[in-house]
């Protein structure tokens, strides 16, 4: 049985009294202790948030759960809260009481409003059994979470541009800083957490900081939960501890003999074969936890479209590089396959790409080149074959 899943039956609420019983400097130190690093793809230390939220002013403040999972090849956060809801609402309370907050959001992805019901009578339940609401189990504590549906924009992940849908607005990313902590939902200090990161903090606060850092590396501790997607024989959502090699990740889910991987969805890497000793971790290749596997027989031209399309139809359009950018790439792509994109060209396509990652406003259009910049530099070949000189 999955860590997560051992923690959700045998030991419920243990979370949330371990957190109601201490100050709140113990349980930001519980949480910093652990090295929890927010699991939506960033890894900011999730402790050190918390104590920024803690510490700023205000007498409103809240604690959002980012459920707007929207990265192609990402699922886990919505087996998370089929099989697990009590665990995310579990370390949404903790959060409060470690912050001060008396309200909670659930950004829910609009795809996902077939969960709502459920999310729904969870959070019915907990209000009955006095684990929301006035006075959470008896104590000062006064918490309450509603659920807030997204309406489709994959941008919404982005912490800023959610909070800007939540207040009513188009969904567009804010300048950072501030950053929401400070200046979050309706200018009040705001954490916004993944679903991933709430559920942990709940195990955390039950089992202790050391529980969890028991596995994983010095700098990525702990377990994360994968979806697996792609050319394997079982695809699916996983847990396996930080710091495992792809070469072992592709052996437990079937995919030996893929020619790659993309690593972190498709603004991720697309890690190649000769690459696969090299560690899913913070400090070598970071990951919200989305794993696509691609077989030997994969053009990886079609699938770097299938990617720039996802982004030119994505990108909010506010900022010029990532706007234009992404669908400079794609026509670049296009011509590629075609056998009409010259060396030259190919080359300005690159030094755009580069352009993207250090001048976008937000992580769409700094991370959406990563996937077509890692195929041109580890696919030489593939790529060579399209250009019309080396063909
Ligand atoms: C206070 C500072 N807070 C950073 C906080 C910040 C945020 C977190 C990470 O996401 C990737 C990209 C996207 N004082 C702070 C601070 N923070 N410095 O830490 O921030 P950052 O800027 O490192 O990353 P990011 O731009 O938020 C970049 C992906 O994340 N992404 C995430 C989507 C997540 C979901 C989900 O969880 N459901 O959809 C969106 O852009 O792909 O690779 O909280 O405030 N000095
Ligand atoms: Fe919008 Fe893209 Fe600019 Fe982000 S990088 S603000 S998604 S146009």
């Amino acid at each position: 049985m999955s860590p997560l899943s051992t923690y959700a039956s045998q030991l419920p609420e243990a979370g949330l009294k371990a957190a109601l019983a201490c100050e709140r400097t113990a349980i930001i130190k519980a949480v910093s202790d652990s090295g929890l690093k927010g699991r939506g793809g960033a890894g900011f230390p999730t402790g050190v948030k918390w104590n920024f939220a803690a510490a700023a002013r205000g007498d409103r403040k809240f604690v959002i759960c980012n459920a707007d999972e929207g990265e192609p090849g990402t699922f886990k956060d919505r087996v998370i809260l089929q099989e697990h809801a009590d665990l995310v609402f579990e370390g949404m309370t903790i959060a409060a009481r470690a912050i001060g907050a008396k309200e909670g959001v659930l950004f829910l992805r609009g795809e996902y409003t077939y969960l709502r019901g459920h999310l729904e009578a969870v959070l019915a339940r907990r209000r009955e059994a006095g684990l929301l609401g006035k006075g959470v189990l008896g104590s000062p504590l006064d918490f309450d979470i509603r659920i807030f549906m997204g309406a489709g924009a994959y941008i919404c992940g982005e912490e800023t541009a959610l909070i800007e849908a939540l207040e009513g607005f188009r969904g567009e990313p804010r300048n950072r800083p501030p950053f929401p902590v400070n200046t979050g939902f309706l200018d009040c200090p705001t954490v916004v957490n993944n679903v991933e990161t709430l559920a942990w903090t709940a195990c955390i606060l039950g089992n202790g900081a050391d529980w969890f850092r028991r596995v994983g590396t010095e700098r990525s501790t702990g377990i994360k939960i994968f979806s697996v997607s792609g050319d394997c024989a079982r695809p699916g959502v996983y847990e396996f501890p930080l710091g495992i090699s792809v070469s072992d990740l592709l052996k437990e889910v079937g995919g030996e003999g893929a020619k790659a991987c993309q690593i972190g969805g498709a603004s991720g890497q697309c890690v190649p074969a000769k690459d696969f000793g090299r560690t899913i971790a913070f400090e070598d290749i970071p990951t919200g936890g989305s794993v696509i596997v691609f077989g030997p027989h994969r053009d990886m031209l079609e699938v770097l479209h299938n990617f720039l399309e996802f982004f030119v139809d994505e990108s909010c359009g506010q900022c010029t590089p990532c706007r234009l950018g992404n669908a400079k790439l794609l026509e670049g792509l296009e011509k590629l396959r075609a056998g009409t994109c010259s060396m030259a060209y190919l080359r300005e396509l690159c030094q755009l790409g580069e352009t993207m990652q250090v001048a976008s406003k937000c992580g769409l259009g700094q991370s959406s080149p990563n996937a077509f910049l890692s195929v041109v530099e580890h696919f030489r070949d593939e790529i060579m074959g399209r250009i019309p000189s080396h063909a």
